[in-house]
């Protein structure tokens, strides 16, 4: 493993500072020793020195008029990643943790990610460190439009589509395609995610968690097992959470816990998702209101928790969508999953598992989905909307829907096969590495040195 250790040690000293980012490229290569110490093709051509230096970063300020009157400044960015499989495609986030490192590691992720979907897209990733917490609607307006002020000269439909990804829902992508449209005069397929009125797919909202759950269900297919009745415990409480929990419901599954950055709410009987979607998607607030309507329910500030683990995974449960935040599953975390019961992971988020958790689930041999295995189903179905607007057509909820299922279903099978060919069935992460990794290594080799 000596490309990895000199791989590392290479990305510390030219790109300084970048934990997360170190995280995803190791978690990657570890995977890849098998293809990359058998033989000489892959170093031949410089494959991993090129794979993880981005194609082109972009930084830039982000000036803005809070309701005071006040100038306020961010920092946003845009990482355009590798284009070997199609035009940069990948999320935005606004959150104040945003860094070079987290995009950069998003973007990482996000190349393998969409090369296992087999669509035709490459990847990357953006954001800003703008934290849109008790920010009125005018002045997200405001910020929304001073970031595309910026960002517009360097997408397009052909080169470059941002999406959605923490912070950055159906409001602000609305906001950003408004003044994308203001700046260029064009009416196009530049975003994803956007409302039904104006390009939007059906089933891009519910795309990321309801795909978690069906990669979950071809995990437990596999094992002779389905969803029905099967105690969940899903983190978050946004997008990616409150979709996963609606498909729980379902096929017949039980979400009994989820959560939020204030806390983790449990509610043995199952929760109530009519009262998640108004707190979380309409009045914007805490979970700990969800008491307010279920008294018998209990809530978890985050203070009463230790900082090593997360209070959500302390519940008994058969499975575990964690879709809120990277590295939100630690070994301790892991290790009380696993001593539980818990006998599934589908990861929501990108990295939600630390790399100790990671080696834990996969000697307990319990069903693991990585993220960018289990995740995939978001970007597929952004690239369906890419389709639509393309061919200036509009599919019904059902059309997307069995794609989405589909590509699912592909992106199981690929990372599952790919594990046998190897000798290691069952492992997840190594199949699924392995499989977006000769994609998009062959892709650029048959490109030359660009
Ligand atoms: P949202 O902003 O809609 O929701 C994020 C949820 O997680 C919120 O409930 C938020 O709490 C909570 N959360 C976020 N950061 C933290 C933190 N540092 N500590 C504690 N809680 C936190 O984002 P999404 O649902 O879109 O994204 C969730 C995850 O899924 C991310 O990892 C994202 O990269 C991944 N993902 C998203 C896709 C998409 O299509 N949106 C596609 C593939 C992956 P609060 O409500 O209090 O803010
Ligand atoms: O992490 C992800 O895959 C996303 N945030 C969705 C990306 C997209 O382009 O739909």
């Amino acid at each position: 493993m000596n490309y990895l250790k000199s791989t590392i040690s290479e990305l510390k000293e030219s790109s300084p500072a970048q934990t997360e980012f170190y995280q995803a490229v190791e978690e990657v290569l570890r995977s890849l020793a098998p293809v990359l110490e058998e033989n000489n093709y892959y170093k031949k051509h410089a494959i991993i020195q090129r794979i993880v230096e981005p194609e082109r970063q972009i930084m830039f300020r982000i000036p803005w008029y809070d309701d005071e009157g006040n100038i306020q400044v961010n920092k946003g960015y845009r990482i355009e990643f590798n284009s070997a499989l199609g035009p940069y495609k990948g999320g935005l986030r606004f959150h104040p943790s945003v860094n070079a490192s987290i995009i950069k590691f998003l973007g990482f992720e996000q190349i393998f990610k969409n090369a296992l979907t087999g669509l035709p897209i490459g990847g990357g990733k953006g954001g800003a460190n703008f934290d849109p917490k008790g920010k009125s609607d005018g002045e997200i307006m405001r910020f929304c439009q001073s970031f595309m002020n910026e960002l517009y000269r360097h997408i397009g439909p052909n080169t470059d589509v941002p999406a959605g990804d923490i912070g950055v829902g159906a409001r602000e992508i609305g906001y950003l395609f408004g003044q994308y449209k203001k700046l260029t005069g064009r009416y196009e397929g530049v975003l994803t995610g956007k409302g039904l009125l104006w390009g939007g797919s059906l089933v891009r909202k519910e795309a990321t968690g309801y795909g978690t759950v069906y990669f979950a269900d071809h995990m437990l297919t596999a094992r002779g097992e389905n969803m029905q009745g099967q105690r969940c415990l899903v983190s978050g409480a946004g997008n990616v959470a409150i979709y996963a929990m609606e498909k729980l419901y379902q096929l017949g599954a039980i979400p009994i816990a989820c959560s939020d950055s204030t806390g983790t709410l449990y509610h043995p009987q199952g929760v109530d998702l009519v009262a998640i979607k108004q707190l979380k998607e309409i009045q914007r607030t805490s979970l700990s209101a969800y008491l307010n309507i279920h008294t018998d329910a209990h809530f978890t500030p985050v203070s009463d928790y230790p900082l090593n683990g997360h209070a959500i995974w302390q519940y008994q449960a058969d499975a575990a969508f964690p879709c809120a935040t990277q590295n939100e599953v630690t070994t301790l975390d892991a290790q009380t999953l696993i001593a539980n019961g818990c006998k599934l992971v589908s990861e929501g988020a990108n990295m939600a598992s630390t790399q100790g958790a990671v080696e834990f689930f996969l000697e307990a041999g319990i069903a693991y989905g990585p993220g960018k295995a289990a995740n995939a189903g978001g970007v597929a179905t952004s690239q369906l909307e890419m389709a639509q607007n393309a061919s200036m057509q509009k599919w019904t909820f059902e059309q997307v829907d069995q794609q989405l299922l589909q590509i699912t279903k592909d992106i199981y099978q690929r990372a599952s096969d790919t594990a046998k060919e190897f000798g290691t069935p069952g492992n997840l992460v190594l199949g699924a590495n392995i499989a977006a990794f000769r994609r998009v290594a062959d892709a650029m080799i048959e490109q030359g040195v660009v």
